[in-house]
């Protein structure tokens, strides 16, 4: 096996795979990959040190393309394997990669339960507003009328809205990113993976082939960013919350809102110390118990 030896001086080349990208030209995707090696390695975080986990769809192809410890969950499943695994061993830095479909639709529960519990991790969405991988159709981000393959007709639902949830859920690190914008990208990840806590940065990640409403002229036309607004009050929930409604003409990104909450398993005083993974395993003898239950 051959392994590769890391310099002090990490570059991009170091999260880099020898596969080519699937990815249709053009794809958001792109952006938000290129932005990730680009934070990780300012970050000087080592490939070995890092492990993202994967839901199911375009986004979920990742995992071939990005040098890391990875694991490709089941769909909407993401979330939870890596609360497990941050819990088993907290030195590693962990980022969850997962659809709008995966994360927001099967994966919705996951999503905020683990906002409730402030786990240290970052959940990186792309969020597409479709399902795309399976070709079009419509997802929990989907905007109300959208005609696509599965809503002819129009869908009739509303959309989710992922800043407000998180917000209500106790976020403590709720940001919007923009895939066309791949260095303001670099730094809210860099942000992101430095929060202890959960961090949600869903990214606007135009589907070249499948969404011909939510293009990158459409984020161009309409974004403005919160970053840039010396004004803006990132630990004001109650503004938070009013920008997470505006939707429209005018649409909103960057930090949302921030706090220092402590995370879940800086609340545990049994994770305190030793990573679990690295401590010594006690076996203890169960034959009494087992026996009672017999
Ligand atoms: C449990 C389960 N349900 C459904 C599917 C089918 N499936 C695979 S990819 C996908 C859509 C993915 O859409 P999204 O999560 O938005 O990611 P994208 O492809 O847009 O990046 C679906 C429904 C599956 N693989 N497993
Ligand atoms: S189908 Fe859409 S999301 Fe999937 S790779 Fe192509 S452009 Fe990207």
């Amino acid at each position: 096996m051959q392994i590769n030896k890391i310099s002090n001086g990490v570059t991009e080349q170091n999260f880099t795979t020898s596969y080519k990208s699937t990815w249709c030209p053009g794809c958001g995707n792109f952006g938000i990959m290129i932005a990730l090696k680009k934070a990780l390695s300012e970050l000087g975080l080592k490939p070995e040190n890092v492990l993202i986990f994967y839901g199911i769809g375009c986004s979920g192809n990742g995992v071939n393309f990005i040098k890391t410890y990875a694991w490709h969950s089941l769909h909407g499943r993401a979330l939870p394997s890596a609360v497990g695994a941050k819990l088993a061993n907290k030195d590693l830095t962990i980022i969850v990669m997962a659809g709008d479909g995966d994360g927001y639709g099967e994966g919705m529960g996951h999503f905020i339960h683990a906002v409730r519990g402030n786990v240290d991790i970052t959940y990186i969405t792309h969020n597409n507003k479709l399902y795309s991988l399976t070709t079009g159709q419509a997802s929990p981000t989907t905007d109300k009328g959208t005609k696509t393959k599965s809503t002819p007709e129009g869908l009739i639902e509303v959309a989710a809205n992922p800043m407000a949830l998180a917000l209500s859920a106790g976020g403590s690190f709720v940001s919007r990113g923009f895939s066309g914008n791949v260095g303001h990208l670099t730094g809210l990840l860099k942000q992101a993976i430095n929060h202890k806590g959960f961090s949600l940065v869903d990214v606007f990640q135009p589907c070249v082939t499948f969404n011909h409403i939510n293009t990158f002229k459409f984020y161009f036309d309409r974004l403005y960013n919160l970053d840039d607004n010396k004004e803006y009050n990132r630990s004001d929930i109650n503004v938070a919350l009013r920008e997470a409604m505006v939707w429209g003409d005018k649409i909103p990104y960057g930090i949302f809102y921030t706090d220092n909450r402590p995370s879940y398993g800086d609340s545990l005083p049994q994770l305190a110390g030793m990573a679990l993974v690295k401590r010594k395993m006690v076996v203890r003898n169960i034959d009494k118990l087992v026996k009672a239950f017999a």
